[in-house]
């Protein structure tokens, strides 16, 4: 694949961002008519909203700290990254953090911590955290790393700072390798792009913790994988319904039931689609269909988000949805620093 075209990285960050800001009305939400999708999206065109009017949570707040350490470090390093996180917290704690992942940010926030990565690995009774919030924040990795393999180990390790169990940084890498296709252009043949994830996965899944891990939690073999097959095969359905997506990949705050998830949004919205308005872009559809799926909206969504935005670039993006998303055109400018240091390694 070639090069990706300069608009791709800050598609990827934006739409992130997008994502969680427009996904936070419905987050939680059990059942979400398309209709009030539609409703909420179309009043982003509002001209009356001010700037900034939809706040970003937690997914972006830290993703902003992995940006910045990316950055100021001009590279992964997990202390910077470590503190970057406590101190986002401590300043901004009602941004709708997860229930467990407060108790890392304020062990992290101790100046006698000697290894970072240990609040991680005592929550849940040892178990670690199987959540999402790995995930929600990688893209900036994809966009840092040129490399495949540097791509797969950072993510790895910037998820493993609060998430110390392979069902949740498992799927920071999965999130992070489908940023990292999608920037090469490889949306552009889906059935490929999502064999690569697979044979990717299969390789990840296949070490040691990982298989103990979805042995202790009563999941597949490489549960990932599994996901994977169960996303080709809704893929090849003619139709599918909202409830057999939830059904087969799920709507909630783990990992392994929000990933492969947000990545069946972008595939399914890569062609115009029946229960959305035909003027639609890729990147609204993939939205509008990520919030119409309820459950962990804003995160789901934001996943999405950084896939398709790699994907579409940032032009596509509709002028009033950066106006009112809080932190949208700070991403913009970010994202192209970022992607200056890919071009430095
Ligand atoms: P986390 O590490 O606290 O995990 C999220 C939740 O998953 C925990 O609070 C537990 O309920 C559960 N969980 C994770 N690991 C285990 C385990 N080993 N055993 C038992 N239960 C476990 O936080 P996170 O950073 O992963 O969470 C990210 C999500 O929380 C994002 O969706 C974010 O937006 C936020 N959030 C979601 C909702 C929602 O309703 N969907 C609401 C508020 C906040
Ligand atoms: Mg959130
Ligand atoms: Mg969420």
């Amino acid at each position: 694949f070639s090069v990706c075209k300069p608009g791709q990285p800050y598609g990827a960050l934006v739409g992130a961002v997008l994502g969680d800001c427009v996904g936070g009305e419905f987050e939680g939400a059990e059942e979400v008519p398309m209709e009030n999708v539609l409703r909420h999206l179309n009043g982003l065109d509002d001209e009356t909203k001010g700037d900034g009017t939809l706040e970003y949570s937690d997914d972006t707040a830290m993703a902003r700290c992995v940006v910045q350490s990316l950055l100021t470090r001009a590279g992964f390093d997990e202390q910077d990254m470590a503190r970057r996180f406590a101190k986002e917290y401590s300043l901004a704690p009602g941004r709708g953090y997860g229930s467990g992942v407060i108790q890392v940010l304020k062990k992290l926030s101790s100046s006698q911590l000697s290894d970072v990565y240990q609040p991680a690995r005592d929550q849940f009774n040892g178990r670690g955290s199987f959540g999402n919030g790995g995930a929600m924040r990688v893209a900036p990795f994809a966009l840092a790393f040129p490399d495949l393999s540097d791509v797969k180990k950072y993510s790895r390790s910037g998820a493993m700072l609060t998430h110390s169990c392979s069902l949740g940084y498992n799927g920071a890498v999965l999130q992070a390798l489908a940023v990292h296709l999608s920037l090469q252009g490889a949306l552009e043949l889906p059935a490929q792009f999502l064999d690569k994830l697979i044979s990717e996965m299969e390789e990840v899944e296949d070490e040691e913790a990982s298989r103990n891990d979805a042995r202790a939690l009563k999941e597949a073999e490489k549960p990932f994988c599994e996901r994977l097959y169960r996303l080709r095969d809704l893929m090849d359905r003619s139709k599918v319904s909202i409830e057999e997506v939830i059904c087969e990949l799920g709507n909630g705050i783990a990992a392994l039931h929000s990933v492969p998830t947000a990545i069946f949004c972008v595939l399914h919205c890569l062609q115009p689609r029946e229960s959305l308005p035909p003027h639609y872009g890729g990147l609204e559809r993939t939205m509008a269909y990520s919030l119409a799926l309820g459950g962990d909206t804003d995160t789901i969504a934001c996943m999405a988000g950084a896939i398709a935005g790699a994907h579409y670039g940032i032009e596509v993006i509709p002028e009033a949805w950066m106006k009112c998303c809080e932190g949208a055109k700070e991403a913009e400018v970010t994202a192209q620093r970022l992607h200056a240091l890919y071009h430095q390694r």
